[in-house]
């Protein structure tokens, strides 16, 4: 993999923050976006911009294959079928409309039981709680170890014939974890539960095979995976998905409507009501194109060098907590504290040497509550990312702990 090449292809790389060169250390929150993509937007709006669907013309024909062939290119990324492929607004609508569909389609009823995790981001966990309030349903959560790991035998204890849906998250954009995809669906499975998986920080680093998996949804955002913000996707497997109700209600989801009731239209439009984000799809698919291109395997190499370089160094200084297990079960990135200095602080000192990092609860709070603190600080990688930069990013903050009067 050429890095140097690469970042050619990211036009925002060249940008000076405070008068220094941007270091972005922030994928996690939304990647950069190469000009493959940037391309491709802007092709859409000044050679076929049209709605989908709907209107009889050369441009509304192109439009709409270009957005199909979107759902084409994101089923075969993931082995699914393209009418498995529902475009949504991101993860978090992803879930939601799967969250909806099961409780509004009484594939989940009162009584039932839902498991999740201690790690889970609020996407995928206010959704579940909300609607099991509503409708009565238990919400437990697998335990996490003091390695930032699942205890799975926490998880076989909570299984049992209530249990309806195994919701996780695959790869912790906290902790890092990169969970037991494989094992926890085969124990879900086993016990007749539903499954979704929560892929927001795990398929922008990590090639999945959902046949293999055997998953019932797995949901994630486009715009964590070099495409545009307003993208997202839910992959669900047919049969279910032709099982639930819609999630919204409207235009191009129907197939007849009279003033009395409505049937609906084939998968996935079901599930699509109103004019989607057509530019956001198309570029979804160039996205995948450039991921495919240079291989997700490389990628995710790439991005554990980047890890492993970045922990052996935090490891090696005194006044940091690192949070999360070890490099190899972790993908992508490292949440830190410094013992005496707030996140933010260490974010807002950080940026004015152009590094670009997140601090807060990164939509986590439950997981801060139970490790007892209310923010981190987290660096992330993606293709784009270098060791140099990594350097950049300690000596910067080891600039802010002296300035702080706190020894590394
Ligand atoms: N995490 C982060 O900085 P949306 O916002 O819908 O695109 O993605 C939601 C989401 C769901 N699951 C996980 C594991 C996530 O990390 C995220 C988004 C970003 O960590 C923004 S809070």
């Amino acid at each position: 993999m050429n890095v140097e090449n690469i970042r050619k292809d990211f036009p925002i790389l060249k940008r000076k923050v405070n008068g220094k060169q941007l270091v972005y250390l922030d994928s996690a929150a939304t990647s950069q976006k190469p000009k493959q993509v940037l391309n491709a937007i802007q092709e859409y709006y000044e050679k076929y911009n049209s709605n989908i669907h709907r209107s009889i013309s050369t441009l509304a024909e192109e439009a709409t294959e270009a957005y199909e062939k979107a759902h084409e290119k994101v089923a075969k990324f993931i082995n699914a079928e393209p009418e498995e492929i529902i475009f949504t607004r991101n993860a978090t609508e992803a879930i939601n409309l799967a969250a909806y569909g099961l409780f509004r389609s009484a594939l989940i009823k009162p009584g039932d039981e839902i498991i999740l995790t201690e790690m889970e981001h609020h996407a995928n966990l206010v959704p579940w709680q909300q609607i099991a309030k509503e409708v009565g349903v238990k919400v437990s959560f697998i335990k996490i170890n003091k390695d930032g790991l699942l205890d799975l035998n926490d998880f076989k204890s909570k299984l049992n014939k209530k249990v309806k849906l195994v919701a996780f998250v695959h790869v912790s954009n906290v902790l890092g974890t990169i969970n037991p995809v494989e094992e926890i669906i085969k124990l879900a499975k086993k016990n007749g539960s539903y499954v979704l998986v929560d892929s927001a920080q795990g398929i922008p680093h990590i090639k999945i095979d959902v046949k293999k998996l055997n998953a019932d949804f797995v949901a994630f955002s486009g715009h964590k995976m070099l495409a545009p913000t307003g993208i997202g996707v839910l992959y669900g497997k047919k049969e279910l998905l032709e099982k639930m109700v819609p999630f919204q209600y409207g235009g191009g989801m129907i197939s007849e409507v009279s003033y009395k009731d409505s049937k609906w239209n084939e998968l996935p439009h079901k599930f699509e009501a109103g004019t989607p984000n057509i530019e956001g799809g198309i570029a979804l698919g160039y996205a995948i194109d450039y991921l495919e291109n240079i291989g997700m395997n490389k990628l995710k190499e790439h991005c554990d060098e980047l890890v492993d370089y970045a922990l052996c160094q935090l490891r090696k200084m005194k006044n940091v907590t690192i949070y999360g297990p070890n490099s190899d079960k972790r993908a992508g990135l490292i949440a830190f504290n410094v013992k005496g200095v707030h996140a933010h602080d260490l974010s807002t000192l950080l940026d004015k040497d152009g590094i670009a990092i997140r601090a807060g609860h990164h939509c986590v709070m439950p997981l801060h509550n139970l490790l007892g603190i209310t923010s981190t600080a987290r660096i992330s990688f993606y293709i784009y990312n270098t060791k140099k930069e990594v350097d950049k990013f300690i000596e910067s903050l080891k600039k802010t702990m002296k300035f702080f009067g706190v020894e590394y």
